[in-house]
């Protein structure tokens, strides 16, 4: 699918109309909505704002709590003078399952609830006219879905999600939806890898088109600058003092791709793009054959109200917040974020580490199956003996990991892959599974980017089967919190140390990050001596870990759970959503964030 992975965008011949705003909004929990005719019209709908979750905007529990089929309709002018070309709607997520139709007709059906696809609407739409644009969603759980849970019933047959994961099942048309216009002969795809060679740098391109005119490349400074300037289809760019694109220290080059036919230009597409290189060696994460040391979180699309639904407004302070506090890198925890967020990761030069949307691998209490208490833990089978797990949902990562890798190839900021957050490794069942996954990423990645896996407490070195496939470890830890906690925690830095050491045995030549370590907190509650959940204790938690970070050089980054308190699914082991964040729901700062912004801000971001 290449042309989705284009983030849309005008230029001198694409045209784009957005489709936010307010769509009309119906449930359909008995399915019936497209034998009675939905696709042309809801019976009974309420305004729903595009893009959002729904459900923190009901006040009723039904509503917030709902899982199922449910609808979106708008009503779409299509001008006229479009028709010479293709016409496409563009959402950039439908979460979890979505099927688009135009005045009736089926144009679209895509599953993964947090990439982009495109609906194809030529034949079904009147030209310089109105068109009833219908979405049917779904957004229950299961196996075979990304992230995995379960939907059961209730005894008067409402429909429950229970996630096997740590986060609310936000859901709907949470980020834009555009009209798009492009000429037939279009430009689908580019592909960029870098090579420096002492000052100056070789850019090896691909673009792919549909069609069989030429091709021409041209690069662009910040200063508008052209600097390079290549033909044909594939090639390399050659840029003479390149400035290069650094862990905070940003720079990008605009690449502007045309479709030339003499003078003509047929089409014309520009990204901005970074250039540097990523490897992983002797135990080291290279940026540019330089040395980093990553200092950042694991975060969430999340926020009052608009749940996962795109925030630009957020999405800003949480860079500003980042920026405050030291950090240089993040973690897409636990799906591929809104692309606006990688552009701007891209200029403010932040080591993206991009995750698939593939949590809750794990059949255990932990998998927040228990948390929510919602079904039981009695299966005798580990996650990827599962048959099914092994057929079907391998198919779905593969396909779900070509549309990210995709989508995000081009990002100077997307440094590295991870796979899988905290899948069951602790069965040989899982080795076939993971040597697919990370075989496949390595053959469609052309900047051949490291890959990884957050690894989960459960299975420790010496357990966990399917380290060998990754580039890097990152280790999820929660020693201060769900064991050695309170007065306990010294207990937790010996056991710690311990397992890190056989790590370092078992891999020697691999890098290790932390890519989860935290306490819940929260925020106000104030204790001397220190008790769990007081801001004390969070401290207490962040200079226990800084301790052993600093005891190994073969550790290269740092990223605590989480950047913000965010929302899960109520429970017992969560007083409205997870406290673990450095920063409250609102993204004002906890006691602890002002003791990593200290540590931070004097830790370089590279090291030599
Ligand atoms: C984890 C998960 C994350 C949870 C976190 C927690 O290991 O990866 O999704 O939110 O623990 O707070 O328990």
């Amino acid at each position: 699918m290449p042309f989705e992975s284009l983030y849309p965008r005008v230029t001198a011949t694409r045209r784009m109309q957005s489709m936010n705003g307010s769509w009309d909004f119906q449930f359909d929990p008995e399915s019936k909505g497209v034998a009675e005719g939905w696709t042309k019209g809801l019976p009974n709908p309420t305004d729903m704002p595009v893009p959002a979750s729904f459900a923190d905007v009901f006040t009723d529990k039904y509503s917030r709590e709902y899982t199922g089929d449910f609808w979106y309709v708008t009503t779409l002018f299509v001008p006229g003078e479009w028709k010479d070309g293709s016409v496409d709607i563009r959402f950039d997520s439908a979460t979890h399952a979505a099927t688009v139709y135009v005045n009736g007709t089926e144009v679209a059906h895509h599953e993964g609830g947090f990439l982009p696809f495109v609906a194809h609407i030529n034949d079904a739409v009147k030209w310089n006219d109105y068109n009833i644009v219908a979405v049917k969603l779904n957004n229950e759980l299961s196996w075979q879905t990304l992230p995995v849970g379960e939907t059961y019933r209730l005894p008067d047959g409402t429909l429950v999600s229970a996630p096997y994961f740590d986060f609310y099942n936000y859901s709907g048309l949470q980020r834009n939806v555009n009209l798009l216009y492009t000429p037939n002969e279009r430009i689908e795809d580019l592909d960029v890898v870098h090579h420096i060679d002492g000052s100056d740098a070789h850019v090896d391109y691909t673009v792919a088109t549909s069609g069989d005119h030429d091709v021409e490349v041209v690069v662009l400074d910040e200063d508008g600058v052209e600097v390079a300037l290549a033909n044909g289809k594939q090639g390399t760019l050659d840029i003479k003092d390149v400035h290069l694109w650094n862990l905070r220290a940003a720079y990008l080059y605009k690449f502007v791709v045309r479709i030339k036919d003499g003078d003509t230009v047929i089409d014309e597409y520009f990204d901005e793009i970074g250039i540097r290189t990523v490897e992983v060696k002797d135990c080291k994460i290279l940026v540019n054959g330089r040395e980093v040391y990553l200092k950042g979180f694991g975060r969430h699309e999340d926020s009052n109200v608009h749940g996962r639904g795109f925030d630009a407004v957020m999405n800003k302070r949480d860079y500003e917040d980042m920026k405050w506090i030291g950090a240089n890198s993040f973690r897409t925890s636990h799906y591929p974020y809104a692309e606006e967020q990688l552009y701007e990761a891209d200029r403010d030069g932040f080591f993206v580490i991009d995750e698939a949307p593939t949590v809750g691998m794990f059949k255990s209490t932990m998998n927040f199956l228990g948390a929510s208490g919602a079904v039981g833990n009695d299966k005798p089978k580990t996650f990827f003996e599962e048959e099914s797990v092994q057929t079907e949902t391998l198919a779905i990562h593969r396909r779900t990991l070509e549309e990210m890798v995709a989508r995000d190839k081009r990002h100077a900021s997307v440094c590295a892959w991870s796979l899988l957050n905290e899948p069951d490794t602790t069965n040989e069942a899982a080795v076939p599974y993971f040597e697919s996954i990370f075989d496949l990423v390595a053959e469609i990645d052309t900047q051949k980017r490291p890959k990884t896996y957050a690894s989960i407490m459960m299975s420790p070195a010496g357990v966990d089967k399917t380290h060998h496939v990754a580039d890097f470890l990152m280790l999820n830890r929660y020693h201060g919190w769900y064991v050695n906690g309170g007065y306990a925690i010294s207990k937790g830095t010996i056991e710690m140390k311990a397992e890190l050491e056989k790590w370092h045995e078992l891999e020697p030549t691999k890098p290790i990050m932390f890519s989860e370590y935290g306490a819940d907190t929260m925020a106000g509650i104030h204790k001397l001596p220190s008790v769990m959940w007081s801001e004390e204790y969070q401290v207490e938690v962040m200079k226990m870990w800084a301790e052993i970070f600093d005891s190994y050089d073969w550790i290269v980054g740092e990223q605590p759970w989480n950047l913000n308190d965010f929302q899960t699914t109520e429970g017992i082991m969560r007083v409205d959503g997870n406290k673990k964040g450095l920063f409250t729901r609102d993204r004002q700062p906890k006691m602890a964030a002002f003791f990593l912004k200290d540590r931070w801000t004097a830790i370089p971001d590279y090291k030599a």
